[in-house]
């Protein structure tokens, strides 16, 4: 008998009881306990059907990731699915939590399901770069038709219980969230009506009806834009199909073997595999005790109306907290406002939000003018424009207004958390929450502590970026912190690049080959070009040698980005979509000539080499100097923050897979034929080459 999985009779039905925390994944342990069980239940003639049933928070949540890449202990899980089917006499499975992946697919392999009206079912798979691997390919389009299997397993996302009811995954919903209760009912249920053993691998009417329907070529169409650059979702595609063309399930169950194989095999598994636990581990700050005390936040002030202060405001009243946002004037309030409730409304016509949350969360903001309304706030944010000086005044305002033991929190992108904290008596109060635009959507929340943030501070920050539904990750103080340090880089060599003949749209379409949504150039059109024009014109009057740029002309020529129809690119009106243009290509051309830079082809190796890897060695130096405490620190910045594509596993993770020493060896190149400090080999980026390990060594 195992400890993890549990067999004991229960009138006349055999219960199966599994219990591992904290999601009942599906370890060694447990599969091997579910069968042991199953056989038990079979051998227990007073048992006239069994239950399966899980303890803790929800029913099976998949396999056990953790066992992925090692090799795999019989019995494996389509073994187990198969075997529970084989079963002579019903079983029912009961669903509570979230059955998932491989969860299903027992539950699948069950006769009958019953579910508590709170569960969700889904097959996630895809979002970790794989397949159902243990029939959900082959039994799921069995109840529910091709289209609608295809969108479950193609998009991985969960559905609710009373759906499921509706598309013939679960034959019964529970009257309450007593799952035990509801598997007895109904596991009695079908002994007294005498219901038949019912075996999806055998119901082949849905199959039958579709059979050499055009389905799956129309759904691979429409994949083609949603799932650019994925492989999980075309194979996912194939595996279902085969249901519908293999001979016999065992033909189609083989297909789909080979097919998840393909993808265990694959980077993109390794990638999404990394992201998935990465974006757990980031919340796990080393050297900040689990148990460190968190300030309760209950009220909010946001300095700033305008899109940063007006987002971040937004995260809050989402959250059902109450948030004050102050201006300086009343039309700047008015018109932030007007802002947010417009917002609101769109994602309400989008069905996202229902009109009476819109009013919910409008009733949780208001404005001021004055910052004697935030005197019993718990947090401020400010979210003005990058001024230090305004910053240090604000600061020195709120540490006068504000109660004791409230945080209070700058915005800033890149300034000095350290000199804000100086312009109040609290530092040990005082952190960076950097959000990113649009701060009511992107999931990345950099949160910046400052020499003297005290514990029970950052630990506040790492929690409520919980709250609000951000990805928190604690970051050191420097300039740019970490994503904006490694941006600025990367900007850096797109405009050498182009400085030295390669065009904007060549650099851009580099970067979305690779995965980014958008590219360098196209994204700093949608921000605003005048933005870094105005922090180069600032750095030349402090005296700084901030060289030329072509840039600079299209910002003297008015050409400042989306919000002017013209930046980099050219806009259209009512669309987004960046235009090459060829004024801006002459504009490059006279620059050239001015500076007296001969231009030359340039590959697409090089310009992804020079963005990517000067990306990595900057990495490497934040991570020598304890600005990012670990890569996968960094990883997810650049995944939550700027849209690195997560199947690469973030830009560190990345890097190990290309290999360090191949990185190391381009690095010493550029820093030969571009110069430059970004180009400097990072120490510890030639430590580890030496001692042959990985970022994610560390
Ligand atoms: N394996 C191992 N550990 C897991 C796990 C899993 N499948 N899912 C979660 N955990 C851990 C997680 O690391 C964390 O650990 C804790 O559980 C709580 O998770 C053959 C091959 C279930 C919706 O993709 O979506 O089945 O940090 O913080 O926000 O076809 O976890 O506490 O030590 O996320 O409440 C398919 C992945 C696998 C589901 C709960 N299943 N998990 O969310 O808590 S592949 C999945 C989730 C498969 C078969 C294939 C979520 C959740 P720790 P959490 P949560």
């Amino acid at each position: 008998m195992s400890d993890v999985v549990t067999y004991n009779r229960e009138g006349a039905i055999g219960v199966i009881t599994v219990n591992y925390p904290p999601v009942n994944a599906l370890s060694h342990a447990v599969r091997t306990g579910i069968q042991g069980a199953i056989q038990q239940g079979r051998d227990d003639a007073d048992a006239k059907a069994l239950l399966i049933v899980c303890d803790g928070r929800t029913f099976i949540a998949g396999a056990d990731i953790r066992e992925f890449g090692k090799p795999m202990q019989e019995p494996g899980l389509p073994e187990v699915v198969n075997f529970i089917e084989a079963t002579d006499k019903p079983v029912v499975a009961a669903i509570h939590g979230t059955a998932l992946g491989g969860g299903l697919e027992v539950a699948l392999g069950c006769h009958y399901r019953v579910a508590v009206p709170s569960a969700k079912v889904g097959l996630p798979e895809v979002k970790l770069g794989l397949l159902p691997g243990a029939g959900g390919t082959q039994r799921l389009p069995r109840l529910t038709g091709a289209q609608k299997a295809l969108e479950m397993i193609t998009s991985g996302e969960f559905v609710a219980a009373k759906d499921a009811a509706q598309l013939g995954i679960v034959d019964e919903l529970a009257d309450n969230d007593d799952v035990k209760a509801a598997g007895l009912a109904f596991a009695q249920k079908v002994v007294d009506e005498g219901k038949p053993v019912r075996r999806v691998s055998e119901q082949n009417d849905k199959l039958e009806a579709e059979k050499g329907s055009d389905v799956f070529d129309k759904f691979r169409e429409g994949l083609k834009k949603k799932a650019r650059g994925l492989l999980a979702p075309f194979k996912c595609t194939d595996a279902v199909e085969a249901a519908f063309t293999s001979a016999s399930f065992e033909e189609g169950m083989k297909r789909e073997r080979e097919l998840f194989g393909d993808l265990m095999d694959s980077d993109q598994r390794a990638g999404l595999i990394h992201a998935f636990f990465a974006e757990r581990e980031v919340s796990k700050v080393p050297g900040l005790p689990k148990d460190t005390p968190v300030r309760e936040i209950k009220t909010v002030g946001v300095i700033g109306a305008g899109t940063m202060g007006g987002g971040i405001a937004m995260n809050f009243a989402n959250a059902g907290i109450p948030v004050t946002i102050a201006e300086v004037k009343q039309e700047a309030l008015d018109k932030g406002l007007s802002i947010i409730r417009k917002n609101y409304e769109a994602t309400a016509k989008k069905g996202r939000i229902t009109p009476e949350q819109v009013e919910e969360r409008m009733s949780l903001i208001d404005g001021t003018l004055t910052y004697d309304d935030f005197k019993d706030k718990d947090l401020v944010i400010e979210a003005v424009f990058e001024s230090m000086d305004l910053k240090k005044k604000i600061f020195s305002e709120l540490d006068e207004k504000c109660k004791p033991g409230a945080i209070l929190a700058s915005n800033t992108s890149t300034l000095d958390i350290d000199e804000i904290a100086s312009a109040t008596k609290r530092p040990e109060d005082v952190i960076g929450l950097h959000f990113f635009s649009p701060a009511n959507v992107m999931k990345l929340l950099e949160i910046v502590r400052g020499e003297k943030t005290s514990d029970e501070v950052k630990a506040t920050g790492m929690a409520l970026a919980k709250k609000i539904k951000k990805v928190g990750v604690l970051v050191g103080n420097c300039n740019g912190f970490v994503g904006n340090r490694m941006l600025h880089k990367r900007g850096a060599e797109a405009m050498a690049l182009v400085d030295h003949g390669a065009s904007p749209q060549q650099v851009d379409k580099v970067l979305t080959d690779f995965g980014f949504p958008m590219g360098q150039f196209a994204m700093g059109d949608l921000a605003g070009i005048d933005i870094g024009h105005s922090i180069r014109e600032e750095r030349r009057k402090a005296g700084e040698d901030v060289p030329p740029s072509w840039m600079d002309k299209l910002v003297e020529k008015g050409r400042l980005g989306q919000k002017t129809m013209a930046g980099t690119y050219k806009y259209e009106e009512g669309n987004r979509k960046p235009i090459p243009d060829p004024e801006v290509d002459q504009i490059i051309a006279d620059f050239r000539k001015e500076q007296g830079i001969e231009p030359r082809e340039i590959s697409d190796q090089e310009i992804l080499e020079r963005c990517m890897y000067v990306m990595v060695n900057e990495g490497a130096k934040i991570l020598d100097e304890g600005i990012a405490d670990r890569s996968l620190d960094i990883d997810i910045t650049w995944i939550y923050g700027y849209g690195f594509p997560a199947y690469r596993g973030g830009p560190m993770f990345w890097a190990d897979q290309i290999g360090l020493d191949k990185i190391l060896d381009a690095v010493k190149k550029y820093h030969k034929e571009v110069g430059g400090k970004q180009w400097e080999p990072s120490p510890l980026l030639e430590k580890l080459v030496a001692e042959n390990k990985k970022f994610g060594d560390l």
